[in-house]
């Protein structure tokens, strides 16, 4: 392919763009720099360091992120620094890190070649992951069952040997009931529960009163079909567990995470070849994102801030301190917006105005910021609102650098065409920024940004620009040029002895807590919200262009509700939350049972499905119940008379 011979997609941003008495203008990169630099100064002066936050983009490379959490750290001196991994998998990463002490998932995409039971476990993989879901499908053919846990009957469900069609919010019951019936049947893995787990018989009388009938009554699965599950996964030499969304965007996604590590924990299934736990991260770099430490816990290598050594480290390389606490999380951080707390932000490739949950109060916060600079490959709602809109490359063809995937593998990615008009480098820009601030940046090429990583981060030394391209990648931990790790994490728990064998595993204590927008006679009805083959996230990147492929969205109702309502398919309806409501075309889907809706949230220009959804976040990860609403449907001539 030759340089520039691309046609460009005509939304892109070609030039800065900075407000006056206003409006957004035409800038030159010098003005635009200036100023966003000078909004940076003014507020960190007045304020101090923590009235900064930053945004920091998974769809950027490692390189990029490890810079941008450098500026939050270096340049500005806070910790406030995260991503969209908050409105995602932050739960699973936390999840993890309690169990295991490393949040990544524990499995390669070949395990699930090579394994006899498959359970996806509220995840849309056939819709959200068809790359992953190939290698379900390989796993399949080569005759592994697979288990399907997800209120709808999802294209991913269809290729299951057994649906399990449960209640919006009752994963932990059902986790419990699986639980006990394994204990009851006495299939668990007692040498591996004795030499490598904690906490068992607490766990136990825990899930004492789960019995299968009574997780039939609050979670709607059939008995005899989570008997079947428990048996199949406990019997299995191997077995592998993913989840996604289903499971991590709810107020308690932390608890419900930790529900199905113990699954594992009580069968062995984690630490050997073909038995994992694989959480299927959302964006292309997202992992890599936090792995970068643009996270406000964590610095690159995902090591601990609150570590006194570790602190040591950096603040000898980087010739700076570094503040001894977390930092806010993106739910914090608009918190802290609404409270005059931070006033300025960064925000770099995403889009809460149209991203978050329960929209209209995301508007509200980010509008009383002194100073907002936002850094896009397009104009988006939320660049709309900003001071200063820096035009970025879109790292996936335009930069060069690595990212890094669900099973941790490191790749690199190359730049294949230049960006369009003034368009700069992610890491270009942010060096500007440093050096109008005080800070002699001057990083050349990503690899240099990159040789910086392997010399903080030991779970990244052994893996060379060189080497990843001879290897077409690695998974970390890659302490050394001269090894590879297993591709399964977690191995030490089946050791013999006890001193290689570290720390055991603790279950956790769980209670069942349903969903916090209940439902009444008002709102009766539980709208769930997610993905579709077809289109991206808020659709900034997948709209724009028509295909007959993308239908637009809808309403999606169980035939039984459509009738009900008296809706025909295709019908305008009205669709109403305690926080918004908006209009859009009726879908009748077999696959949904009575009492569930689902919307997508690709096409928030034309129907805001985020100005529905309730902003309950999980305490422990910040994420928030983007899965689990009351709504109320009504028909558009009843709304109108009413
Ligand atoms: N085509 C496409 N692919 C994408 C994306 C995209 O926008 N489009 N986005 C990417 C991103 S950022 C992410 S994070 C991933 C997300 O990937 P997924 O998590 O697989 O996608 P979702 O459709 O959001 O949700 C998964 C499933 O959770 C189910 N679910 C809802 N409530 C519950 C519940 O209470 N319990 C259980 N067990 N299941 C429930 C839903 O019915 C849905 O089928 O996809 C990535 N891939
Ligand atoms: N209702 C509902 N809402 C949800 C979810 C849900 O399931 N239901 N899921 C949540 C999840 S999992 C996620 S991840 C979020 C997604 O939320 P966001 O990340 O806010 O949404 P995106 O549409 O993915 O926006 C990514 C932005 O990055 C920009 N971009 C792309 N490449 C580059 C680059 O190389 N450099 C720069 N600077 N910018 C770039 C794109 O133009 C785009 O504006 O949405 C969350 N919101
Ligand atoms: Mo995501």
């Amino acid at each position: 392919m030759t340089k520039n011979r691309v046609e460009q997609h005509y939304d892109r941003l070609t030039h800065p763009l900075v407000r006056e008495n206003g409006v957004l203008r035409r800038a030159t990169w010098d003005e635009a720099l200036e100023r966003a630099a000078e909004g940076f100064r003014r507020n960190i002066g007045r304020h101090g360091p923590d009235a900064f936050a930053m945004l920091s983009c998974a769809r950027s490379t490692n390189e990029m992120n490890y810079v941008a959490q450098k500026f939050s750290r270096v340049v500005v001196g806070t910790n406030n620094v995260d991503s969209c991994n908050r409105t995602c998998h932050a739960p699973s990463v936390a999840g993890l890190a309690a169990a295991f002490g490393s949040g990544g998932g524990t499995s390669s995409y070949q395990e699930v070649e090579d394994t006899d039971v498959i359970v996806m476990w509220g995840s849309a993989a056939r819709n959200a992951h068809p790359i992953f879901f190939h290698h379900v499908l390989k796993g399949i053919r080569k005759g592994a069952r697979m288990f399907a846990v997800d209120p709808r009957r999802t294209g991913t469900a269809q290729w299951a040997d057994r649906w399990l069609g449960l209640n919006v919010g009752t994963d932990i019951p059902l986790a419990h009931a699986v639980a006990r019936e394994i204990i009851d049947a006495g299939l668990h893995n007692t040498a591996f529960i004795e030499r490598a787990t904690v906490g068992f018989e607490e766990f136990k009388a825990s899930v004492e009163p789960w019995t299968l009938t009574a997780a039939e009554q609050v979670t709607g699965v059939p008995a005899e079909a989570i008997r079947e599950m428990a048996h199949a996964y406990a019997r299995a030499d191997r077995a592998q567990l993913c989840w996604t969304l289903g499971i991590t965007e709810h107020h308690n996604a932390t608890d419900n995470v930790r529900a199905l590590i113990n699954l594992s924990l009580l069968t062995g299934h984690v630490g050997r070849y073909g038995s994992g736990l694989s959480p299927l991260r959302g964006q292309n770099n997202v992992q890599g994102g936090g792995d970068m430490g643009a996270i406000p816990n964590r610095l690159p290598g995902f090591q601990d801030i609150l570590d006194p050594a570790i602190r040591a480290k950096f603040e000898q390389a980087w010739q700076a301190p570094i503040q001894p606490r977390y930092g806010l999380n993106l739910t914090d951080m608009l918190e802290a917006m609404g409270e005059g707390k931070v006033t300025t932000c960064y925000l770099i490739g995403e889009n809460p105005v149209q991203s978050e949950a329960d929209s209209l109060h995301c508007v509200k916060r980010l509008s009383m910021l002194d100073h907002l600079v936002v850094q896009d490959i397009f104009l988006t709602k939320t660049a709309q609102m900003a001071d200063v809109v820096l035009p970025a490359s879109a790292a996936w063809c335009e930069a060069e650098g690595t990212f890094t995937n669900s099973e941790r593998r490191v790749q690199r990615v190359r730049a294949a065409i230049t960006p369009p008009g003034e368009a700069r480098d992610d890491i270009w820009i942010m060096c500007e920024l440093a050096r109008r601030l005080g800070h002699d940046w001057d990083y050349t090429s990503s690899e240099e940004v990159w040789e910086e990583v392997r010399l903080l981060s030991p779970a990244h030394t052994g893996m060379s620009y060189q080497r990843l391209t001879d290897l077409q990648g690695i998974q970390w931990p890659c302490p050394s040029e001269d090894d590879l790790e297993p591709p399964y994490l977690h191995g030490r728990l089946w050791e013999t002895d006890p001193a290689r064998r570290g720390a055991p595993a603790p279950f956790a204590l769980l209670r069942h807590s349903p969903p916090v927008d209940l439902l009444d006679e008002e709102y009766p009805l539980r709208l769930t919200t997610g993905r579709t083959l077809d289109s991206y996230n808020t659709g900034v990147q997948s709209s724009g262009f028509s295909s007959p492929l993308r239908r637009g969205e809808h309403i999606e109702l169980s035939p039984e509700d459509a009738a009900r309502l008296g809706l025909a398919q295709g019908e305008e309806v009205r669709i109403s939350s305690r926080r918004g409501s908006v209009v859009a075309p009726v879908h009748v889907d077999p696959g949904l049972r009575p009492g569930l809706v689902f919307m997508s949230m690709h096409f928030p220009d034309e129907v805001d499905t985020n100005s529905l959804t309730i902003e309950a976040t999980c305490p422990i990860a910040g994420t928030a119940e983007f899965k689990a609403a009351a709504v109320r449907v009504d028909k558009l001539v009843a709304a109108k008379a009413g």
